[in-house]
């Protein structure tokens, strides 16, 4: 049974920065109604809404992953551990953005997946063989065809972001060799449930996993989560080891079963849990608004740091204009000179100077706060104040 639990009203496309603020075309799919859900039986968290794949992922996407230190950064200690435990002959990337991570590999034995054409330009400039197409089960026979089975294949940030997760599967076990290892990462439900990071639900977080809702779905494919890791980024993120069943070769780590359990401590498989965290969320959106108006009323000004796919959410579920934030500051080149979606808020070119004329800075860009916080130590050392709502709304 599928239970909704969290309303987040309407909401436009979260990656879809617009020249001029306008009113957006519901029929057009431009905003939708963001309702989350638990399914009580694969205890599976979805949203209501899906939007068709090419309204978000084209050859407009402007989110880089090369787009801060963290991220590249991480990535290239990822590599090293896979080169190190698995020794792939062959390594293949489902979302490969602009080869933050596979960049770290020998250009013979990648092979990236990426369908926004703006960013496999890019992986195909640096050298690597990319494929600018959807995962799914067509392509994935194109790649056996072409590179036989594959030993590793790694997917950061994207499985959650496929509609059809039996597709998605198919095509993976289908080219994935009989002792080959998958490993994936995504947003952790339990960080989201435990930060109340409602803003990790956008149109593109079709899916949050939790490794009890992940391991109900692998099993349909005989596939099993053998290894787990917790991993700082993006809020929170889990890292899957996951394998054939029948490849006994590898021992499943205690990791998982404390996973597991951790997460059935949390009830993570209840139902009650999403109703409190619902509670939770409402909570936060009333503390955050009653922060920014207060300044709004000591005639103080605000600005936002990041503009994230998530600030869109809280904006638009928030009700928050440029009144209450005057304009975000954001590295990412094709994010300049836009609006936030859904709202009046201008997304400036990040230059030092606008941080420097500061007081009051909003943290979109909240999963980045120790490389955001050491980047603007002097905004700090001069009593600048950043306010962010993760855990709960407050000044920091
Ligand atoms: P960041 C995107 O989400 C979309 P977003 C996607 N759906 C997803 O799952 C995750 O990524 C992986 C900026 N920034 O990474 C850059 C600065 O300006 O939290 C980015 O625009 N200065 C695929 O958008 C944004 O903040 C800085 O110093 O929520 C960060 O976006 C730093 C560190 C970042 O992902």
């Amino acid at each position: 049974m599928i239970k909704r639990f969290l309303d987040l009203g309407m909401q436009p496309l979260a990656n879809k920065y617009l020249k001029r603020p306008r009113k957006l075309d519901r029929k057009n799919n431009e905003v939708y109604h963001l309702e989350v859900m638990f399914n009580t039986k694969t205890k599976l968290v979805s949203l209501n809404k899906k939007i068709p794949v090419k309204k978000m992922f084209n050859n407009k996407y402007p989110y880089r992953s090369s787009m801060s230190k963290t991220m590249p950064k991480a990535f290239k200690k990822l590599s090293k551990n896979i080169i190190k435990r698995f020794k792939p002959k062959k390594i293949l990337e489902i979302g490969s953005n602009d080869g933050a991570l596979i960049q770290n590999f020998k250009k013979e034995k990648a092979v990236c997946v990426e369908p926004c054409g703006n960013l496999a330009k890019i992986t195909k400039r640096k050298g690597f063989f990319t494929y600018s197409n959807y995962w799914n089960i067509n392509l994935s026979k194109k790649i056996k065809r072409k590179f036989n089975f594959i030993d590793v294949i790694y997917s950061a940030n994207t499985i959650t972001h496929i509609e059809n997760l039996d597709n998605v599967f198919k095509a993976i076990t289908n080219v994935l060799s009989k002792n080959g290892v998958l490993i994936i990462e995504d947003p952790s439900l339990l960080e989201c449930i435990k930060k109340v990071s409602y803003d990790q639900f956008y149109n593109e977080h079709i899916y949050l996993f939790s490794a009890i809702s992940l391991r109900n779905i692998l099993k349909k494919f005989n596939l099993e989560i053998f290894d787990v890791e917790k991993l700082s980024t993006h809020g929170g993120s889990l890292r899957y080891f996951i394998k054939r069943k029948e490849n006994k070769s590898i021992k499943i780590t205690k990791r998982v079963l404390e996973q597991f359990k951790e997460e059935a401590k949390y009830k993570l498989h209840k139902y009650e849990t999403y109703l409190n965290f619902k509670y939770k969320v409402k909570l936060s959106k009333t503390k955050l608004i009653r922060i920014l108006e207060k300044f709004k009323l000591h005639k103080k000004t605000v600005i936002g740091y990041g503009a994230t796919a998530k600030v869109t959410t809280i904006l638009n579920f928030c009700k928050i204009n440029k009144k209450l934030i005057e304009y975000f500051v954001d590295t990412t080149p094709d994010k300049k000179n836009k609006y936030v979606p859904g709202t009046n808020i201008i997304v400036k070119k990040y230059d030092k100077k606008l941080i420097n004329a500061s007081k009051y800075i909003f943290l979109g860009a909240w999963n980045f706060k120790n490389e955001i916080f050491k980047k603007e130590r002097n905004f700090i050392r001069r009593g600048g104040k950043f306010i962010t709502h993760v855990p709960y709304p407050r000044i920091i």
